[in-house]
């Protein structure tokens, strides 16, 4: 019989953004409405995907900036990593650039001494409560692309994508293992090649955050060829 294969997963994303509501979910299909601010928990579960053992290994870290001075340097030792934000606050997606720019740091020591690169997934939770939203999906998934990271949905209330979300976590980093076997290392988006000029969204994919009381819609010819166009940062990001 083929070994268990450990894949070790950190979370990570701002205090409050579902971090732990979405690990309890995976581990113990458990739901709890009350918010108890974590400073570190581990768990470990197994799952079989595609016919292949795996044991996760799953940091749950702190989000609270109080708690973030106790996050420990091995969590970026983790194969994968989980950035989590909040779909109804739009700086829980700003916040995760903390933890992107550890996890490169990472990726570039990884990258010098010849091992296996770390795999990022960006989760957009608590995609229930769509009246509150705040970031846009084409948005999370933008900022996801532009740093090389998967990106899914996820409501850890209804138990949304979140076996999916840790089963594509698991297959890119077997898929990475391959590659990294074979000498294949994944061509990532680098800080300076993110500075680029990059191709355009379609014209609708400005509309990220909806217009506040008050605010006046702007109506906008779809694709206007007489008013030159104003490119918001998220529609330079390129879409792949
Ligand atoms: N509606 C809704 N609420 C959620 C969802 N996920 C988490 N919550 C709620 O959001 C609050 C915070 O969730 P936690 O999972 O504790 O957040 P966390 O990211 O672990 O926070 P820290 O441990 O402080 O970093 C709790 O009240 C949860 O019930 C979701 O998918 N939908
Ligand atoms: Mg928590």
């Amino acid at each position: 019989m083929e070994a268990t294969q450990k894949v070790a997963i950190t979370i990570c994303g701002d205090g409050g953004c579902g971090k732990s509501s979405i690990t309890l979910r995976l581990v113990r299909s458990q739901w709890t409405h009350e918010y108890d601010p974590t400073i570190e928990d581990s768990y470990s579960v197994t799952r079989t995907i595609d016919g292949v053992h795996y044991s996760l290994a799953l940091t749950d870290t702190a989000g609270q900036e109080e708690y973030r001075g106790l996050w420990s340097a091995t969590n970026l030792g983790a194969d994968a990593f989980l950035l989590v934000y909040d779909i109804t606050q739009a700086h829980s997606l700003e916040a995760l650039e903390f933890f992107n720019q550890m996890i490169e740091i990472e990726r570039e020591t990884r990258l010098e001494q010849g091992k296996v690169l770390p795999v990022c997934i960006v989760a957009g939770n608590k995609c229930d409560l769509q009246g509150l939203r705040q970031i846009a999906a084409r948005d999370g998934m933008a900022w996801a692309k532009s740093r090389g990271c998967g990106f899914m949905e996820t409501s850890a209330r209804e138990m949304v994508n979140i076996e999916e979300t840790f089963a594509l976590l698991v297959k890119r980093v077997r898929d990475t293992r391959l590659d990294h076997e074979r000498g294949i290392n994944p061509s990532m988006p680098t800080a300076t090649g993110r500075t680029q000029p990059l191709e355009p969204l379609p014209a609708e994919t400005e509309k990220a955050v909806p217009p506040g009381p008050g605010a006046h819609s702007e109506s906008r010819p779809p694709d206007s060829a007489q008013q030159p166009k104003k490119k918001s940062f998220w529609s330079r990001l390129k879409c792949w």
